[in-house]
């Protein structure tokens, strides 16, 4: 293998962040370097994971987030895994969109136990105009709380991204989900192009991206392959990058698939071994474990931090599934010796200073 990362040693006062565009952060990545990160003695991609990581960010901080739906249910499009789209017979009811007053109470109780960054999901294939108003209105409220913000609202138009961003959206998230090559079995109701094509909207517009995917929905390691490559290769690495593994819901096709092939269930290790590809391949992004952290051990996760995770949903509940809960959550800290992460994200903070937002 060509050598993945040059990895810098951390300097002797023990400072992360190197400048932006240092030797070590690269969007030229083939597929063969990242199969070969795969294939590395467990030891060993851990051993360079973890030097990636505490390069580039604290190794003992992890960033709080709060997931809330905003509108849930009712979906048009046929995400295989998503309890929320009426091809689904999850049990799920559609509702409306809440009130911007009902949001930004509950982002008050987010922030009052110590989220940083709330995220707002609505079930949509798109907003539509007319919803515009109100999603504006709960991206100020949330901001003016002094919370980071998140937005996932499906596609958008040029004209939505801009008026997102005028609003002082802080991300926009927009999974690419799986490889290329597999998304076409998961989803028919959109196209792996049309999923760029909103990032690239979301990227001109100026705010920073929020794109990751789902590992354990019977994929090969192709596929995983894929799908980190597809995001490391982007013009710029997204600044966020969910990894979740596959909440398998009942009604949902994969969920169902899963139920009855208990063996397809994805791994712990092959599910670290995502994780750190993700962390070696974009160094300065924030890697975000995301669902499934209900049915990992404590162990799975400590690795999962160790691979270079840095940021985790909290609460009960994430947008319709359930979620480890904070009681458990303090308790892993605590076991493990983790902070809550303070500081500004590297990727980010060099952008504000680079637009002055
Ligand atoms: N409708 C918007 C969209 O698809 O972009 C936003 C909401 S959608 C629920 C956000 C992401 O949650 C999906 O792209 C998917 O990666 C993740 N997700 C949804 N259901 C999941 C499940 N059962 N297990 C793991 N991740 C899931
Ligand atoms: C992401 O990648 N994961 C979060 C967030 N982005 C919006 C959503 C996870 C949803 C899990 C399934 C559910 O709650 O229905
Ligand atoms: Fe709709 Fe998003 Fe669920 Fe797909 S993942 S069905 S787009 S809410």
């Amino acid at each position: 293998m060509t050598n993945a990362a040059t990895i810098p040693a951390r300097d002797d006062a023990g400072s992360v962040g190197a400048a932006p565009n240092s030797v070590d952060v690269r969007t030229d990545w083939t597929r063969a370097e990242i199969a070969a990160l795969f294939d590395l003695p467990f030891t060993e991609l851990l051993f360079r994971a973890a030097e990636v990581h505490r390069h580039h960010h604290r190794p003992d901080e992890v960033q709080l987030c709060t997931l809330l739906s905003i509108k849930t249910g009712g979906c048009p499009e046929d995400c295989g895994y998503c309890a929320q789209s009426v091809k689904a017979h999850s049990g799920v009811e559609a509702t409306k969109l809440m009130e911007v007053q009902a949001v930004l109470q509950s982002a008050a109780q987010a922030r009052d136990a110590g989220s940083k960054r709330f995220c707002m999901g609505a079930a949509w294939r798109n907003p539509k105009d007319r919803d515009m108003p109100a999603i504006i209105a709960m991206v100020q409220g949330v901001r003016a709380m002094g919370m980071e913000t998140c937005m996932t609202l499906g596609m958008l138009s040029e004209a939505q991204a801009a008026q997102l961003a005028k609003a002082g959206l802080d991300y926009y998230n927009h999974n690419i989900d799986t490889s290329p090559e597999r998304y076409g079995e998961i989803i028919s109701t959109r196209s792996f192009d049309e999923r760029i094509d909103t990032l690239a909207q979301v990227r001109k517009a100026g705010i920073n991206v929020c794109s990751g995917g789902i590992v354990g929905m019977g994929e090969t390691r192709g596929d995983r392959v894929g799908f980190i490559h597809a995001l490391a290769t982007l013009e710029r690495h997204p600044e966020s990058v969910p990894v979740n593994a596959l909440v398998p819901i009942k009604g949902t096709v994969l969920g169902d698939m899963l139920a009855d092939t208990p063996l397809a269930k994805i791994d712990d290790i092959e599910f670290v071994r995502t994780v750190a590809a993700a962390r070696i391949t974009m160094p300065r992004s924030m890697v975000r474990l995301s669902a499934g952290r209900e049915s990992m051990s404590e162990t799975a996760q400590a690795l999962c931090f160790l691979a270079g995770a840095n940021s985790i949903f909290t609460g009960d509940r994430l947008l319709t599934a359930a979620n480890a809960g904070d009681d458990a959550d303090a308790a892993l800290f605590a076991r493990l010796g983790l902070k809550p992460m303070e500081a500004e994200e590297p990727m980010r903070a060099d952008k504000a200073a680079a637009c002055g937002r």
